[in-house]
């Protein structure tokens, strides 16, 4: 079993959808191990995102990622990363396979839902950017 990371965006939190994604997810075999709201600071989206600085969207995510509440997830299943991945989608909900969170609750390309780390090394380093292990201990 491996760990990752997902966020429910604001436009998903917004919608009033976060309560059915996380039950999508449950119900395809991720185990919930942590989740909290917040409502990520300039800083905070912009040290996230930090990979994208150079990409002519940059500033779109980070003012669309600070617009409202969001919900970090720490997902627990077999190779989690790729899985989650999968179960997300592509980028683009017009691209995104039917039956994945994308294609069911994303609305574009820039406001498309939910977030999922991409390997295990960057799965590691964004769920210590919103938990501490003791917030993991509980249900490991
Ligand atoms: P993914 O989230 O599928 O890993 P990335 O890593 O290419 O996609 O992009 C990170 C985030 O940047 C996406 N989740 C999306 O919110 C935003 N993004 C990517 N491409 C675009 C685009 N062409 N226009 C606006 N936002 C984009």
């Amino acid at each position: 079993m491996t760990h990752t990371l997902a966020i429910i965006k604001p436009d998903a939190v917004a919608a009033g959808n976060a309560g059915r994604i996380i039950a999508h997810l449950e119900e395809r075999g991720f185990r919930l191990l942590a989740a909290r709201m917040t409502r990520l600071t300039r800083d905070q989206a912009s040290e996230f995102y930090g990979v994208h600085r150079e990409r002519p969207f940059y500033g779109e995510l980070v003012e669309f990622m600070t617009s409202g509440a969001v919900m970090p997830l720490v997902l627990k299943a077999e190779s989690a990363v790729g899985k989650l991945r999968e179960a997300i989608g592509s980028t683009d909900p017009a691209e995104a396979a039917d039956g994945t969170v994308r294609k069911l609750y994303a609305e574009s390309k820039a406001r498309n839902a939910i977030h999922a780390s991409d390997s295990d090394e960057n799965a590691a380093n964004e769920i210590h950017f919103f938990f501490s292990d003791a917030d993991l201990l509980a249900t490991r």
